[in-house]
């Protein structure tokens, strides 16, 4: 039994050194410790001893046991630091190594000119207002000056949902919605999306965008409008721009004016880009009719106020060259990245 026990060891021995994974590991244990394994079998055999041998051989078989198992225990480490260190090396990082460039996006030509209109009004002392863009009949036309039979509204196509509501013309009725709810001083843009039922074309869609402006307060006159709007043509298009204020017609603004700039190529000497006029057409405005106030109960004794508006696309399209509107809807990113 002894040797049958030393040779367990070597072979054990032996066994340990080959083994590769902690699998083979495990099946070593089992084949030699375990239950049906190999000392249990040999260990069977101490029946047949002497009282003398059995203490001995028992003292051996533990020390052969304890033996394997430290060896086993000292292989899995060595396993396992194998394992991981292969592990390491299949992972390693190259950080010298180039980065994909991610596609950043940015922002489409008429937010980045409304974004720009917005900062210069805000500069001057200005919030933006929102309001709904299916609006009532009322705050689009009626309070607005513009009663039902008006001829004005055929000159802006209006989409109706029903006898009262419609897809909004112009921003105006947010103002009018600001009237209603602020005490002036009142100083809002309203930018946004309108609606017309025009056909489409290279200067025309049935949606586009406004800015509206309006200023409510004591002594307000033409000559803050001509100031403001001053400022803003200015910082948009340099100290060199000139406005020109041409008498026009708006049923909600007494008096009214169509506001020229000089022309940004030519400076006002004549070109094609203003077909040889100097001066090219970018928004409307005047004073505040006194009836569009008082449906709003501001006190016309007491307060004035002025109102502008522009189209935005417009403004994009001369800013950036862009001879088609279509452009600015199709979001071909081959024609937004030149921006
Ligand atoms: C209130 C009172 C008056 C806003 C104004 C214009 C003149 C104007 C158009 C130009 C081309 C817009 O893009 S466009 O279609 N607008 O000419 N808009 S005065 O007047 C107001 C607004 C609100 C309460």
């Amino acid at each position: 039994m002894k040797n049958q026990l030393l040779s367990m060891k070597e072979k054990a021995e032996n066994a340990l050194k080959n083994a590769k994974n902690l699998q083979d590991l495990e099946d070593i244990r089992v084949g030699l410790l375990g239950k049906k394994g190999e000392l249990t079998a040999i260990l069977r055999g101490m029946g047949g001893l002497s009282a003398e041998e059995r203490p001995i051989i028992g003292q051996l078989a533990n020390e052969v046991r304890s033996f394997i198992e430290e060896k086993i225990e000292a292989q899995k480490s060595v396993l396992l630091a194998a394992e991981r260190s292969e592990k390491l090396k299949a992972e390693t990082l190259d950080v010298t190594m180039g980065g994909r460039t991610p596609i950043i996006g940015k922002t489409h030509p008429l937010t980045t000119v409304l974004d720009e209109v917005k900062n210069i009004f805000v500069g001057m002392g200005f919030s933006i207002a929102e309001g709904p863009e299916v609006e009532y009949d009322y705050y689009n036309f009626e309070a607005l000056n513009i009663p039902k039979d008006h001829p004005a509204r055929d000159t802006q196509d209006t989409f109706y949902i029903n006898d009262n509501v419609v897809l909004r013309s112009q921003t105006s009725s947010v103002q009018i919605r600001v009237m209603e709810e602020q005490k002036p001083p009142i100083r809002v843009i309203a930018p946004g999306r309108v609606y017309r039922s025009d056909a489409v074309d290279a200067t025309h869609s049935p949606v586009f965008h406004q800015i509206e402006g309006l200023v409510v307060d004591k002594g307000i006159t033409m000559g803050d409008l001509k100031g403001t709007l001053e400022t803003f043509m200015k910082t948009l298009y340099g100290n060199d721009a000139v406005l020109r204020f041409r008498p026009h017609h708006f049923p909600f603004t007494e008096p009214s004016a169509e506001v020229d700039v000089s022309c940004f190529v030519c400076g006002g000497k004549g070109c094609r880009v203003c077909k040889g006029e100097g001066f090219i057409e970018l928004l409307g405005a005047g004073m505040v009719h006194p009836k569009v106030l008082e449906r709003c109960g501001i006190d016309t004794s007491v307060y004035s106020g002025f109102a502008f508006g522009l189209g935005l696309e417009r403004i994009v399209m001369r800013r950036m060259n862009i001879d088609d509107m279509r452009h600015l809807y199709e979001n071909d990113l081959r024609f937004l990245n030149q921006f």
